[in-house]
């Protein structure tokens, strides 16, 4: 274990007013400053009631103090827990203090850095735990505790075995060049390359799927002006978030709202109508229509009327993956009724903004489009992860290219830039940069 020089202090607890509030020192001054703050010698994971002296012996408040002492903690260090009434000026009164007694203000994430330099848990599981506080819908939170329960990380170091496997029996073929017992050999590289390539491609597919829903979903809306984007907007928001007018070329930047279906996040964007505009306002919030387009997961193209075109076309800047939804708007006007169909992989409901009309089958094709990524066994994950997967990817498959022609050492080399950049995932090798930017985004106090 590394041994930590120094203390470190800071609230726990979310900035504001209420009922308690956390204070979390650890390190090894954690002993004196209890006996010198609340008087007391602490007992191991005992709620000792006490009153957190002052300097000059005036109560700052009276509240609980716990001890666990080290190893057995969430850093691994001595840690002492003062919990008090969640007043500002109370704990931040309560933190200066602990730093006159020996401690020091943490830096955001430092709890959660020394929690794993001392092996508490591993990199893709300390970011769950930023990712489970960070949930704001159901899915978000399942799946970020079942990355920090360990599956993800799990999966990735099965992974890594097989690499393992892969090099030991690479190595062995560099060393026995000549052994009668080559063949055996090939057969067993052959079969632990396939095992590998297929546990690296469920394993990339499923972390995507995670980013996705630790990101939440982007749905656009797009059309031409006045085709009632906006109104599209404010009905499935449920809000006039958006301003409606019947003049075209009103909605100028993007504007966002988030909803959830079925405990996944979906980021709604309405955007400017697409169309040749001399307005240099308007311009620039077509060309940000256009930037999200580009990247959304959903798109939602809206039209006044049934196109005589094959719906594919109306899609055009929209990403390959993304789910198509053409909306035929303002059937109130036609006198038509709501109405869903299905045509080269595109889903068109005629429906009415204004009236509501037709709102449910579009609520219902959006509830299909997230279904899988909310999915049961989707755990957390991050772009990193992905990218860390994806570069493992390059060298697995280079690997595996070469075992018959190229060098046995190139192979092996091949095979152990695919271990690195599995082991990034879960920092088995990581720079103390790539640790510090991780650690820096976690809130202090954790
Ligand atoms: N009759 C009818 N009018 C609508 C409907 N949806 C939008 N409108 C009207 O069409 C005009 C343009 O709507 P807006 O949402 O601003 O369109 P945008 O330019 O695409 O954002 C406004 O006058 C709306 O009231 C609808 O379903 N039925
Ligand atoms: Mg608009």
């Amino acid at each position: 274990m590394r041994a930590a020089t120094d203390t470190i202090a800071a609230v726990a607890t979310p900035a504001g007013h209420g009922g308690l509030g956390v204070v979390r020192v650890s390190g090894p001054a954690v002993r004196t400053i209890a006996s010198a703050l609340c008087g007391i010698e602490p007992v191991a994971r005992h709620a000792h009631f006490a009153a957190f002296r002052a300097a000059d012996g005036a109560t700052l408040d009276r509240g609980l103090a716990l001890y666990f002492p080290a190893p057995h903690s969430f850093t691994g260090e001595d840690v002492l827990e003062l919990h008090a009434h969640g007043s500002p000026v109370v704990l931040d009164r309560l933190v200066r203090r602990v730093c006159e007694l020996g401690a020091r203000p943490a830096r955001a994430g430092e709890f959660s850095e020394r929690a794993f330099l001392n092996g508490k848990f591993d990199l893709a599981q300390a970011e769950a735990i930023a990712d489970l506080i960070a949930a704001r819908s159901e899915a978000q939170a399942r799946a970020a505790q079942r990355s920090l329960e360990g599956e993800f990380s799990q999966r990735v170091r099965a992974l890594v075995e097989v690499v393992v496997r892969l090099r030991v029996e690479v190595e062995a073929a560099i060393d026995f060049a000549e052994d009668a017992s080559e063949s055996a050999s090939r057969e067993t590289l052959a079969r632990l390359f396939v095992d590998a390539t297929a546990q690296h491609a469920a394993l990339l597919a499923a972390a995507r799927r995670g980013v996705r829903l630790t990101d939440g979903l982007h749905a656009v809306i797009v059309g031409e002006p006045n085709v009632g984007k906006s109104s599209l907007m404010n009905a499935l928001a449920g809000s006039e978030r958006a301003i409606v007018t019947d003049i075209p070329g009103t909605t100028r930047d993007v504007l966002r709202e988030a909803v959830v279906f079925d405990g996944v996040e979906l980021t709604l964007a309405d955007t400017a109508g697409l169309r040749e505009s001399a307005d240099v306002v308007e311009g620039e919030g077509i060309r940000r229509a256009r930037a999200e387009l580009a990247r959304a997961d959903i798109v939602l193209r809206v039209v006044e009327h049934e196109p005589v075109a094959a719906p594919g076309e109306l899609f055009v800047g929209a990403p390959a993956g993304a789910t198509r939804i053409l909306i035929v708007n303002k059937i109130d006007l036609a006198d038509r009724l709501p109405q869903r169909s299905e045509r080269d992989g595109v889903v068109t409901i005629a429906l009415s903004a204004r009236t509501g009309a037709g709102l449910d089958l579009l609520r219902e094709a959006l509830r299909h489009a997230v279904v899988g990524t909310a999915a049961d066994g989707v755990f957390s994950a991050r772009t990193r992860h992905v990218l860390a997967l994806e570069r493992a990817g390059v060298h697995l498959a280079a690997a595996r290219a070469g075992q018959a022609s190229t060098a046995a050492e190139l192979v092996a080399e091949e095979l152990s830039v695919t271990q690195r950049a599995l082991g990034e995932i879960t920092g088995v090798f990581t720079s103390e940069d790539l640790l510090g930017a991780i650690f820096s985004t976690f809130c202090i106090g954790k």
